[in-house]
C-alpha cells in the first residue's frame, strides 16, 4: 500500500519562530560567531567607505572595472580559436594519415556529404542510429550477437554460440568484416572501431588455401567496398583491391567463366574437387562488387572479367530466359537439363540481372531484357498455386526431366523484394502483383509453425482438400536466414505498407525467443517443434543481413538507404548507383 512519507518530528500546527535581523541571524548560528561578526563587520566598513566616494572617484572605479574585464574576454576568445583550429587540422591529419577514424557527428538523415570519384558525385548516407523501440531492440540484438562472438570467437570466421567455440571456413574473420557495415548504419561506433582496427591489422589474404570465389566477393569484397563508401577511410579500398585482385586469378578459366574456387596465396584457381562445373548463380553474382571496384580504384580490369561473364551467359540458350543451375568453366555451357530453381544455385543469377541494370544507370539494355524474359519464364513454367487455398509459390523444374516440383527454398523469398525493385523502376504492374501474392506465401512459411520461423525448404500440395503447404523433417532447420525479411524492406520502403513491418515483428519474436542463446543467436534444427534443437551456429549473414534487414525495416524513415540512389548486393551491403 502506498504511504506518504512525511517527517513526523516536525508539528505542523506549530506557531513559526519570529523572524531575526540579519545580524541576529549570523550572531544566532553556532559555529565560528566570532568570526562571522568580523567579517560582517568588514563588510559594512567597504559599503561606508564605497558611499564615501565622489561620483567623479566612483566613474574611474567602474571605467577600470570594464577595462579588465574587455582585456579578459578578448585574451580568452581567441585562445579558444587557436584550440580549435589545433583540433581541426588534428581530424585532418587523422584522416590523411588514415589513423583514426573521423565519426560524422549526428546530424538530419537528410543531409548528405558529397564525395567525387571518378568524376561523378557520389552522395554518402549519414546514419543517425535506431529512432524508436523496435530498431532499439534490433541494435541490442546485434551488440548481443556481437560481444558473443568477440568474446568466442574473434578473428575466426562464425560463432559457435552454443559450445562457445569459433568455427571456420575461409580463415577471413567472416562475421567481423560482413558485420561491419550493419553496426555502421545502426551507429554502433565503438563496434565498428574494433572492426575496423581488427580488418586493418590483422585481415591478410595471403594465406595458401582454398576459398569459394563467390562467397568471399559478397561477403568480404563487397563489405570491404560498402565501408570504403561510406567512410571513405582508404585502408578498406587498400583491403578491397588486394583481395579483388586475388580473386582475378578465378576468371583464368578457358571461357572466362570462373572457377567456383581460388587460393588467394598462391593465386590460383580450380573447379571444386567432386564437379567440374561452376555453379549459375555464383558466376553471375560477382558483377555488382567488380564493377564497384572498379569504379574505386579507376581500374577497369575488374569490371571488365566479371561483365564478361554475364555477357556469355546472355549469348546461351536458355529455356524462356531460365537457366540450369551448372555450368562449365572450361566449355562454357549450361549443364544440359540440370535443375531450374529460383532457389539454391539459381537464385541471385534473376537479382543480379536487375541490380546490374540498375547499377549502371539502366544503360545495359540486354541485362533488362534478360531479366523480364527471365520473370516472363518464371510465370510461365515456375509459378503455381496450391490447393485448397490457391497459395502461389515457386517451384522448380527437376534435372534430367524438367517435371514440375512443388517444393521451394526460403531462398526463394528474395524474389518478391526484387520484382518490388523492378517495377518501381519501370517494369509491369503485374510483377508487383506477383511479389505481393509471392511475399504472402513467403509469410505463411513463418506463421504456420509454432515457433514463427520458416523452414529451409517448403512443400506444397496442388490436390489436397486441406493442406496447401508442409514441412519435411529433413527440411525443417532454419540457418536464420534473411531472404523474406529483406524482401519485406523492400516492400515496406517501395510501398510505405507498415503491415510489413507488422509481419517483421512477428519473425523478430520468434527469433529471440528460440534463437537467442546466451552467446548470441543460433540455427535451429526443427522450425516444427516448440522446443527445437540449437544447430549451434551462428552464420555471419545473420549479423550481414537479417538483423540490417530488421533494423532498416523498422526505421521510422523508411528511406534510410534510398533505393533510388544504391544496389544492395546480395549479401547486403549497400553500393552506389552509377550513371552508366
Ligand atoms: C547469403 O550468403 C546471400 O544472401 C546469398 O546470396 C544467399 N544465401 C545467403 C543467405 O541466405
Amino acid at each position: 500500500m502506498y504511504s506518504p512519507k512525511v517527517d513526523t518530528t516536525i508539528d505542523l500546527d506549530a506557531e513559526p519562530p519570529p523572524p531575526q535581523s540579519k545580524l541576529e541571524q549570523w550572531m544566532s548560528s553556532n559555529d565560528n560567531k566570532a568570526l562571522q561578526l568580523e567579517q560582517f563587520i568588514s563588510h559594512r566598513k567597504i559599503i561606508r567607505r564605497w558611499n564615501q566616494l565622489s561620483r567623479l572617484q566612483r566613474s574611474l572605479v567602474y571605467g577600470l572595472v570594464v577595462v579588465v574585464a574587455t582585456i579578459f574576454v578578448l585574451l580568452y576568445t581567441s585562445r579558444m580559436a587557436v584550440s580549435a583550429d589545433k583540433i581541426r587540422k588534428k581530424v585532418e591529419q587523422d584522416s590523411r594519415n588514415n589513423s583514426s577514424l573521423v565519426i560524422e557527428p549526428a546530424v538530419d538523415a537528410a543531409q548528405v556529404k558529397k564525395t567525387v570519384i571518378e568524376s561523378e558525385i557520389i552522395e554518402r548516407p549519414i546514419f543517425t542510429g535506431p529512432s524508436n523501440a523496435r530498431q532499439f531492440a534490433v541494435v541490442e540484438s546485434f551488440k548481443h550477437a556481437w560481444r558473443g562472438y568477440k568474446a568466442h570467437a574473434w578473428g575466426h570466421d562464425n560463432l559457435k554460440p552454443v559450445s562457445g567455440a569459433p568455427h571456420d571456413w575461409f580463415s577471413l574473420g567472416l562475421t567481423i568484416v560482413d558485420g561491419l557495415d550493419t553496426a555502421y548504419i545502426m551507429g554502433l561506433m565503438e563496434e565498428f572501431e574494433e572492426g575496423r582496427q581488427w580488418i586493418k591489422t590483422e585481415l591478410v589474404f595471403t594465406k595458401n588455401k582454398d576459398v569459394n570465389f563467390f562467397e568471399v566477393t559478397i561477403r568480404v569484397l563487397g563489405a570491404l567496398l560498402t565501408n570504403y563508401h561510406f567512410t571513405q577511410d582508404p585502408m578498406f579500398l587498400e583491403k578491397a583491391k588486394d583481395l579483388g585482385e586475388r580473386l582475378m586469378a578465378a576468371f583464368s578459366s578457358p571461357s572466362g567463366i570462373p572457377y567456383s574456387d581460388v587460393n588467394l596465396g598462391t593465386r590460383t584457381a580450380h573447379a571444386p574437387e567432386w564437379s567440374h562445373f561452376s555453379t549459375t548463380a555464383e558466376v553471375t553474382t560477382v558483377q555488382l562488387e567488380f564493377r564497384e571496384l572498379s569504379r574505386a580504384t579507376n581500374n577497369p580490369a575488374f569490371e571488365d572479367a566479371a561483365a564478361a561473364v554475364s555477357e556469355k551467359i546472355h549469348q546461351l540458350p536458355k529455356k524462356h530466359g531460365l537457366v540450369p543451375i551448372f555450368i562449365n568453366p572450361n566449355t562454357g555451357h549450361f549443364l544440359p537439363h540440370a535443375t531450374i530453381t529460383l532457389g539454391a544455385r539459381g537464385d541471385s543469377y534473376y537479382e543480379y540481372l536487375l541490380k546490374q541494370w540498375l547499377q549502371t544507370g539502366k544503360t545495359i539494355n540486354y541485362l533488362l531484357d534478360d531479366y523480364m524474359t527471365a520473370i516472363e519464364g518464371v510465370r510461365e513454367y515456375l509459378a503455381k498455386r496450391s490447393s485448397p487455398n490457391k497459395r502461389l509459390f515457386i517451384g522448380e523444374l527437376a534435372s534430367g526431366s524438367e517435371a514440375f516440383n512443388p517444393k521451394m527454398d526460403h531462398l526463394t523469398c528474395f524474389l518478391p523484394g526484387t520484382l518490388a525493385l523492378g517495377h518501381a523502376n519501370g517494369l509491369p504492374d503485374w510483377h508487383m502483383t506477383l511479389a505481393e501474392q509471392l511475399l504472402y506465401t513467403c509469410y505463411l512459411t513463418y506463421a504456420a509453425h509454432p515457433t514463427f520461423l520458416a523452414p529451409e525448404i517448403t512443400h506444397f500440395n496442388m490436390a489436397s482438400p486441406t493442406d496447401d503447404m508442409y514441412t519435411k523433417t529433413a527440411d525443417a532447420h532454419s540457418l536464420l536466414r534473411p531472404e523474406f525479411v529483406e524482401s519485406l524492406w523492400y516492400m515496406y520502403q517501395l510501398t510505405g505498407n507498415s503491415t510489413y513491418q507488422e509481419w517483421g515483428w512477428q519473425i523478430y519474436q520468434g527469433l529471440e525467443k528460440y534463437a537467442r542463446v546466451e552467446n548470441g543467436y543460433t540455427s535451429l534444427n526443427n522450425v516444427k517443434s516448440e522446443k527445437p534443437i540449437p544447430r549451434d551456429m551462428m552464420e555471419s549473414f545473420f549479423l550481414s543481413e537479417t538483423l540490417k534487414y530488421l533494423y532498416l525495416l523498422f526505421a521510422d524513415d523508411r528511406f534510410i538507404i534510398d533505393l533510388s540512389k544504391y544496389v544492395i548486393n546480395s549479401e547486403a551491403h549497400p553500393l552506389p548507383i552509377h550513371k552508366n
